[in-house]
């Protein structure tokens, strides 16, 4: 829902687009003219771009669809730059007909005048230099960046054509380049009483070869979670390839405190509003938001410069250090914890939590083997103390929530210690150790994980005929029994003491959450096969939990999949025809002839069918259809899953009403 000061800005360029339009021919003459008037400083510049062109991978990561998706963050962090320097309110982005993008701020503008020291203007550096910060012009870091923060320059080399407006001084400037060259330099194009910037860009083909589509969906999560994370900010995505003209508009006066809101909709919450602070040390600024759940796990997320730092760093580890420091000072204080007992651990106290760091830096280092990680010394002892002052000050002024806090934290200490016990004694007799294999585990023959596959299968007939029908080789079984238990609303200590899951994990050899070892997976294809209905649509479900929140890591690393058995088969003569859902026995029924009328079977449950074809269907690798699973979204999935899984019954009515497709569990 775009609202009227935004469709003006987004009219006014439109009128502008229209006439330019210029031969091939044209732009050869235009370019050798220009590129007699230049010096040599500038020739060496259009060399520099022509470097971005030959190795694209080294500056935006891939030419793939990352990449492609790439390049409108760069452009759309220099809008956020402008409106964290306090001049911008509002971003649009477009994904037009033809898959350009435009990007809309209304912010100052981009300087169009001759700088004295360049003898250009900031418009034409910015987009022709390589590594132009936004620098010129004085005042205020950069504070947003991408992962590799490589800017204007290198969007413009990579587009097949790419036009800026800027609305300034009462007038509008253009300037156009193809393949990074200038087309055009900046002009008057017109008058006008607005102020801001466009940029309109096409990638180009011949960069990115493997696909120039872009994805509302990548693109719309991440616009949602740059509103999050810069409060204030109003920032639009409008998708004019579709018909109905997808369109999402954000804008969130708290943050990243109604980030957590949203993250925590469909849970039961300790405390209803989040704790929430906004504070500054030497030049670096320091958001934590937090709530407490009823739930088990912890979701801890953190930026730096409005990038996710999935491997965490100096931030998060401060903010988790005076967490479990204030907790327990507090604890201790108030006699919530008794001198003999011991402290809480950090673990403990992060038990429900759900938690946001944000900073911004004005020279941030990422690290680790993913550059995921914010490295800077100095952030870990700022984070600790301004979140510690204003945690510890606000367990004094609100004791009720305080004592909520320690106790869920004291109530995870004991479940914890359980656990531990728990684990020791199933260690000495059976327990997680290979040598114990559980009994109804049919293994397969061969030991090479990487050609292993494990079925867990819904019910024992079902897990009958899978036993037999199996290529024994390297395909191994193990049914389980109905209903497992649902590890989103049950304690570490009775997951641990439930047979079911128990046998499972020590099938996979992988072994438990801290000693969690992908490396000892004695299979790299976990197959889910449960029956095509709703029972088996939960029991699914309820596998997918304990994978997402246990076994995270063979999930990441796509071990996961689940199985599509048959929902028909058809059979007229000799010849049975196996259909996966009622549109496909539609089109099927459509093909073949009316006599003799063919005999469709609906199939129920995998129990139905006999070894031979269950292995036909859904076992053997030429025919079966595996779907893997995979999670796009960590902040997503949880919400599905909670949704799910979780004590809300409204929205999981919704959520099933609303996907009430088969096998359409996208994690
Ligand atoms: F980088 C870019 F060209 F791709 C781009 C820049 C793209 C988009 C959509 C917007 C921008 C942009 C830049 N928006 N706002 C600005 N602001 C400035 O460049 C600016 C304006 C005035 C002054 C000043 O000191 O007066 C300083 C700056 C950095």
């Amino acid at each position: 829902m775009a609202n009227n000061e935004e469709n003006e800005m987004m009219q006014n360029q439109a009128d502008n687009e229209a006439e330019i339009v210029i031969s091939e021919e044209e732009k050869r003459a235009k370019q050798q003219e220009l590129a007699k008037n230049y010096d040599a400083s500038q020739i060496q510049v259009l060399e520099g771009l022509e470097a971005v062109r030959k190795r694209p991978g080294m500056y935006i990561g891939s030419t793939a669809a990352s990449g492609l998706h790439h390049l409108v963050w760069e452009i759309v962090d220099n809008s956020i730059d402008e409106a964290l320097a306090g001049f911008a309110r509002h971003i649009k982005v477009t994904i037009e007909e033809d898959n350009s993008i435009t990007v809309v701020d209304d912010g100052r503008g981009i300087p169009v005048d001759i700088q004295a020291n360049t003898g250009r203007s900031a418009l034409e550096t910015v987009f022709t230099v390589l590594h132009a910060g936004g620098k010129f012009g004085g005042g205020g870091y950069k504070v947003s960046g991408g992962l590799h923060g490589v800017g204007a320059s290198v969007v413009n080399a990579l587009s097949e054509w790419l036009h800026v407006y800027v609305h300034k001084n009462g007038r509008i400037y253009h300037q156009e380049f193809r393949q990074g060259a200038i087309v055009k330099d900046v002009e008057e194009v017109g008058d006008t009483d607005k102020h801001g910037t466009t940029v309109h860009f096409k990638p180009d083909a011949e960069i990115f070869q493997e696909t120039t589509v872009f994805d509302f969906d990548t693109l719309n999560r991440r616009i949602r979670e740059l509103a999050f994370l810069n409060k204030g900010l109003r920032i639009s995505i409008n998708d004019a390839r579709t018909a109905d003209d997808r369109t999402a508009s954000y804008h969130y006066e708290g943050g990243i405190k109604e980030y957590i809101e949203y993250m925590n909709k469909d849970k039961d919450v300790l405390f209803e509003e989040p704790i929430y602070l906004e504070d500054e040390q030497d030049g670096i600024e320091v958001e934590v938001s937090l709530q407490y759940t009823d739930g088990f796990h912890s979701n801890i997320l953190s930026f730096a410069n409005n990038i996710h730092t999935f491997e965490g760093g100096t931030h998060e580890s401060g903010a988790k250090t005076a967490l479990t420091r204030v907790i327990n000072n507090y604890a201790r204080n108030q006699k919530l914890i008794k001198e003999n007992e011991d402290n809480l651990t950090g673990e403990d106290v992060r038990e429900g939590i759900t938690m946001i760091v944000s900073v911004r830096h004005p020279d941030p280092q990422f690290e680790g083997q993913t550059k995921m990680k914010l490295g800077n010394s100095e952030v870990r002892t700022i984070t600790d103390n301004l979140f510690a002052a204003h945690f510890e000050k606000f367990l004094l002024e609100n004791p009720a929530t305080a004592r909520k806090i320690v106790e869920k934290g004291t109530i995870a200490s004991k479940a914890r210690l359980a656990a531990k016990r728990a684990r020791e004694m199933t260690r000495k007799k059976s327990g997680l150790e290979i040598s114990n294999l559980p009994g109804k585990l049919a293994d397969c023959s061969s030991k090479n994980p990487e050609e292993s596959e494990l079925f867990i299968v819904e019910g024992n007939s079902a897990g009958g005929s899978a036993k037999q029908g199996r290529s024994r080789h390297f395909q191994a079984i193990l049914p389980i029994r109905g209903k497992i238990l649902n590890v989103e609303k049950a304690s570490m200590d009775r997951i641990l003491a439930n047979e079911e899951i128990r046998s499972l994990f020590t099938a996979m050899g992988t072994g438990w959450q801290n000693d969690f070892d992908i490396t000892k997976a004695r299979y790299h294809k976990l197959v889910i096969m449960t029956d095509a209905d709703v029972d088996g649509a939960h029991i699914r479900a309820l596998l997918l939990t304990l994978i997402y929140r246990y076994m995270r890591p063979i999930l990441d690393a796509g071990y996961v999949y689940i199985a599509v058995p048959p929902l028909y088969q058809v059979r007229q003569g000799k010849k049975i025809q196996y259909l996966d859902s009622d549109k496909d026995l539609e089109e099927y029924l459509k093909t073949i002839p009316t006599t003799p009328k063919p005999a469709i079977q609906r199939y129920k449950g995998l129990g139905e069918m006999d070894a031979e074809q269950l292995w036909e269907t859904t076992m053997d690798p030429e025919n079966r259809t595996l779907l893997q699973v995979t999670v796009d979204d960590a902040v997503e999935a949880d919400l599905i899953i909670n949704m799910l899984m979780g004590d809300h019954v409204e929205p999981r009515r919704e959520f099933i009403e609303e996907n009430a497709t088969y096998a359409n569990i996208d994690l």
